[in-house]
């Protein structure tokens, strides 16, 4: 029995088991066996859930790097680590070897160091999906610097507010990108945050669709001169375990985004060991994740997950519907994907097309599909399940967060017996619980509740970049000496837990995190809008989409109302991206609000949703008199 790769269930539960009677002798395992380290730890683990400070393998010295990298060039230094598929098919894709990575992690490192960033300093990521995007983040972690990738979708004011709260010393950016048939000037957002950011000395740029530019002189350089010039190997940086690899924002549900603080050591060895089992991952094996690196899911299962496996990992640069909707499958049949880990908005988007785009290619050599981001609804699960995986490969539904850094619930493949929409067992050495209002954790099977974990794992988030008091607030506070996750959850009658979504008030679109509460601020800058709530509601391919509830100002009235919805989503754009636009709009002359003066976002919901047959509780309401009103103009 090897503890590192479990193949069947009885191993599951006695891995798992061993994991949770005693964490520390099985993650040190773990952690000797299948790492590369500069110095062993002193000691495995400490923690305290009420500061809360969590340490894995104190006094461990590593680089992540040589773990992704460096350890694989003996042995697979031929190998591909990395497929890049552009986003129009016509152009050829790239394969890099292990030993081509190391060269060029290498001259990026070393144009860091040359550009003055140093061990600590924060580097700002805002690429598209394209291979300098992935040498970027690792020629930080070889010198130490702490990336913080920010999705190239978000707006310049979005952007300008992740450089300014981690006080980045860098951006890293390209003239634009690619997107199916259009392309974005993302240059030109990078140039309109850093008016705000006073913080950044140095842009970098890659060279990406070719257009005219401006390039502000003493601040901004051409990337690839530099890569050309500079030397090809990169001596790399000793970092201690708890030494912060990268930050990552998401949003909250209220105030501006949390950047999510993780580890070096815990980190790598928790993103590494969930991949090589939840895809089953084998030397041969081609696996494409289709996130983009600009959220945690790419973070952990396309770089250094996969890497520190020495797989072969596929970015996509393109969007699913481009050219067609046969794009995926396209994929998967020319580089002969085995592990394809996608949305279940991607795949709901997809089936919505129909199967004829999946009949035009061999997918045979699918062994694992993979779903993550959100609830998978059956319908979704059996689309996905008899078209694209034939019944033959497993889905692993994998529940995780930003904060967890890597898969907590998840089935493993050829050992858990699957079930449409659960995300089944815990993943080995994580401790879930389900708690009720009261505070009180609820035992046995066929329960629901508010989700938490009560023992530490290694890629846990240590803090928020700046704010460690609002990590304690947000995630330790609300059931003592426990992680509660913001997700709510039900246990079957054999232990398999589904999650149910989020009890807060994040709503997930299209996989994409968005927090209420900077969407309303948005909205509320509009000078004709007094206030406004948002909600998700039901739909098709994205999962949810936005309803926003919006009472205008005593001089709005007289305004086109239709004008004023287009304006009210050019706001969420500028501020926020497009992403976040409302689907609906409706007028409303009040909001519900409880006495100490919350919005109650429940009955919004319920309205939204076209279900109000039972509001539930309204006693605590102030003004009672709008639900009404808002129920008979409801959109
Ligand atoms: C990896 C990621 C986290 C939130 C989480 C959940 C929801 C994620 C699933 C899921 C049901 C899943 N990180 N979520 N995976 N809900 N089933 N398999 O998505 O920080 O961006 O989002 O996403 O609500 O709390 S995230």
């Amino acid at each position: 029995m090897s503890n590192y790769h479990i193949k069947h269930l009885e191993e599951y539960y006695q891995v798992y088991r061993k994991s949770v009677r005693n964490p520390e002798v099985f993650w040190e395992e773990i952690a000797e066996e299948h790492f590369m380290w500069r110095k062993k730890w002193d000691n495995v683990l400490s923690w305290d859930f009420t500061k809360p400070e969590v340490k894995w393998f104190e006094g461990a010295q590593l680089n992540i790097t040589e773990n992704c990298i460096d350890r694989h060039l003996h042995i697979r230094g031929d190998k591909t680590a990395i497929i890049f598929e552009p986003n129009n098919p016509e152009e050829e894709a790239q394969h890099i070897s292990y030993r081509d990575l190391h060269d060029k992690v290498c001259r990026f490192a070393n144009v860091l160091k040359e550009q003055g960033i140093q061990k600590g300093d924060r580097v700002c990521i805002y690429l598209p999906m394209i291979p300098e995007l992935a040498i970027s983040v690792l020629a930080c972690a070889r010198i130490g610097a702490i990336h913080s990738v920010v999705f190239a979708g978000f707006s310049s004011s979005a952007l300008a507010t992740r450089i300014n709260d981690a006080t980045c010393k860098m951006v890293i950016t390209s003239d634009g990108s690619y997107r199916g048939a259009k392309t974005i000037d993302l240059k030109g957002i990078v140039d309109e945050a850093l008016k705000e950011c006073a913080c950044v000395e140095t842009v970098l740029v890659a060279k990406r669709i070719n257009t005219e530019i401006h390039m502000e002189a003493g601040r901004d350089h051409w990337l690839q001169p530099l890569l050309d010039e500079a030397y090809h190997d990169c001596v790399p940086e000793v970092m201690e375990a708890e030494d912060p690899l990268f930050i990552l924002y998401t949003s909250g549900s209220t105030g501006k985004p949390k950047g999510m603080v993780h580890s070096t050591a815990g980190y790598m060895v928790y993103s590494a060991y969930t991949f090589k089992n939840v895809f089953q991952y084998r030397e041969e094996d081609v696996y494409w994740c289709t996130a983009d690196i600009g959220w945690i899911t790419g973070h952990s299962y396309i770089v250094y997950g996969p890497l520190c496996n020495g797989a072969t990992t596929v970015m996509f640069e393109g969007v699913p519907s481009y050219p067609d909707f046969g794009r995926f499958w396209e994929i998967v049949e020319k580089h002969k994907v085995n592990q394809f880990y996608t949305a279940p908005t991607a795949i709901r988007a997809l089936a919505k097309e129909g199967v004829e785009h999946l009949e035009k290619h061999d997918l045979s050599s699918l062994k694992v599909l993979g779903t993550v981001g959100e609830p998978i609804n059956e319908e979704a699960w059996h689309w996905y399940d008899d078209n694209v995986g034939k019944r033959k490969a497993p889905i692993v539904d994998t529940w995780w967060q930003t904060e967890t850094g890597g898969i907590m619930i998840t089935p493993i493949p050829f050992a858990t017996p699957t079930k449409p929409t659960y995300a089944t067992l815990p993943f080995i050495g994580i401790q879930p619980a389900l708690m009720d209002e009261n505070g009180n954790e609820i035992k046995g099977n066929q329960v629901d509740g508010r989700l938490c974990i009560k023992f530490p794992w290694p890629s846990m988030a240590r803090t928020i970049w700046g704010n460690h008091q609002r990590y304690k607030d947000t995630y330790f506070s609300a059931y003592e000496n426990k992680y509660f996750t913001g997700d709510g959850a039900l246990r079957d009658e054999v232990g398999y837990y589904r999650i149910t979504g989020r009890v807060d008030d994040v709503i997930i679109v299209s996989g994409h995190n968005l927090g209420t509460a900077p969407i309303e601020d948005a909205i509320n800058e509009h000078p004709a809008v007094a206030e406004s709530a948002i909600v998700g509601f039901p739909h098709d391919i994205k999962g949810n989409a936005l309803y926003g509830y919006v009472t205008l100002k005593e001089t709005g009235e007289s305004r086109n109302q239709n004008n004023l919805r287009k304006e009210i989503n050019q706001i969420i754009t500028e501020q926020i991206g497009p992403i976040a636009k409302l689907d609906k709009i409706q007028f409303t002359n009040g909001l519900p609000k409880t006495r100490s003066g919350k919005i109650m976002r429940r009955i919004l919901r319920k309205i939204a949703g076209k279900d109000t047959s039972n509001l539930g509780d309204t006693s605590t309401l102030l003004n009672p008199e709008v639900v009404q009103d808002i129920m008979d103009n409801a959109l």
